[in-house]
């Protein structure tokens, strides 16, 4: 069996969040998006699919990447693959990203478990068939009734727990929200949670991520008097001395890192030099979900959480293989979005949850996403 196609078709749908001036999703009017299905087809008819950005799979990067090393080939030797267009980063003045080469992971891993009709969280491990998932709010916002205050936070946490979430982690207000960024804010959001909720249900904080060290120590101080599990990304993470510093002076844990470049071999970096508790992995971040697997079983081998950052199927099949992954992380959520309805290209979306919070692993072959063709088709916008 051989690869003998590759194309990613562009198509546009309805969106219901719009990016703030430093990129932050929030709530917004109904809109248009536009969204990539990559697809990776045998010679037998098999198709693997990933869905990805437009602009991580631009024409030029398949034709010169990505299809030069995966026509003509077996798709059972992902590593392989993997390998074959890793390489081309370097040379590839930066148009070749981690991002592209997660869509292509991800395909391929569909069409593994699609080729040998095994569903891919199986594949890669197949630690558990459900996990937790934690409720993951948007970032503070201004919006009235939204996630404007500390007490609106507070009510959302409430309407988590009745929803069946189990964990709760807070995106605090980043910049150019009014007030942010601003320690004391995030802490009294944290605070007025952790008083609804009660003192059982785990409570995690991904606040502004460009604090200086001492706001971030006063924060994770007070967060650990709240009994907080974890906080993340609260500065710049190129600066893995400072996270070193954080994390010796703390007693909270401290997740990371998260977007940082590097792959697995900057997660084992920070592992190295003690600049964190708990490592954070997450197919976008570390380019598919092979590395992601690397990055939970060299995690495991120092008895360190590995705990994914992110939604989708991808995602959720590496946090189900994981032996050390506490929690699927689900949204982005906030008051004005249904989480739980499917996009247009959907027929259901990847990780629908039960009433006690949990999400489980799918039994069909591959990924488990279901994607309306139809619809893909008719809205079609190109022809790559
Ligand atoms: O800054 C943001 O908008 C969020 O932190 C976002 O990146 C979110 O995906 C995240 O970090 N989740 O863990
Ligand atoms: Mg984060």
């Amino acid at each position: 069996m051989k690869i003998e196609r590759v194309e990613a078709i562009t198509f546009t749908h309805r969106t219901y969040t719009q990016r703030d001036s430093d990129g932050h999703n929030h709530p917004g009017p109904e809109g248009t998006g536009t969204s990539a299905l990559l697809q990776i087809t045998c010679d037998d008819g098999t198709v693997g699919q990933a869905m990805c950005r437009p602009t991580d799979l631009r024409p030029d990067v398949l034709e010169r990447f990505v299809r030069p090393n995966l026509i003509g080939q077996s798709p059972l030797l992902i590593e392989r693959a993997w390998y074959a267009i890793y390489k081309w980063q370097r040379l590839s003045g930066g148009q070749l990203t981690d991002r592209a080469l997660t869509a292509v992971d991800l395909a391929l891993w569909d069409l593994m478990g699609k080729v040998t009709g095994q569903p891919v969280w199986k594949l890669i491990g197949g630690y558990r068939p459900k996990i937790l998932a934690y409720g993951s709010t948007m970032c503070g916002d201004d919006m009235e009734g939204g996630l404007a205050t500390p007490e609106d936070y507070a009510r959302f946490a409430e309407w988590m727990l009745g929803r069946g979430y189990k964990a709760i982690k807070l995106h605090g207000w980043m910049v150019p929200m009014p007030g942010a960024p601003n320690v004391k804010l995030d802490y009294r959001a944290c605070a007025a949670v952790r008083e609804v909720v009660g003192p059982d249900i785990p409570l995690m904080l991904d606040p502004h991520h460009f604090y200086p060290r001492s706001d971030v120590l006063w924060l994770a101080n007070k967060l650990a008097e709240l009994d907080f599990v974890w906080m993340e990304e609260p500065m710049e993470e190129a600066s893995m001395s400072s996270y070193k510093w954080l994390t010796g002076n703390t007693g909270l844990n401290i997740l990371g890192p998260e977007t940082m470049t590097g792959k697995h071999w900057t997660r084992a970096e920070w592992v190295k030099h003690d600049a964190c508790d708990m490592v954070r992995t997450g197919v976008w971040d570390v380019g598919g979900i092979s590395p992601a697997m690397k990055c939970a079983h060299m995690a495991e081998s120092f008895h360190m959480a590995c705990e994914v950052h992110g939604t989708g199927a991808g995602n959720l099949a590496v946090a189900l293989a994981s032996h050390n992954c506490t929690f699927y992380e689900r949204g982005l959520l906030h008051p004005f979005i249904d989480y739980d309805a499917p996009a247009d290209y959907q027929n259901r979306i990847d990780d629908e949850m039960d009433a006690d919070g949990y999400v489980h692993g799918r039994e069909e072959p591959g990924l488990g996403q279901d994607l309306n063709m139809d619809y893909i088709e008719a809205h079609r916008v190109n022809n790559d």
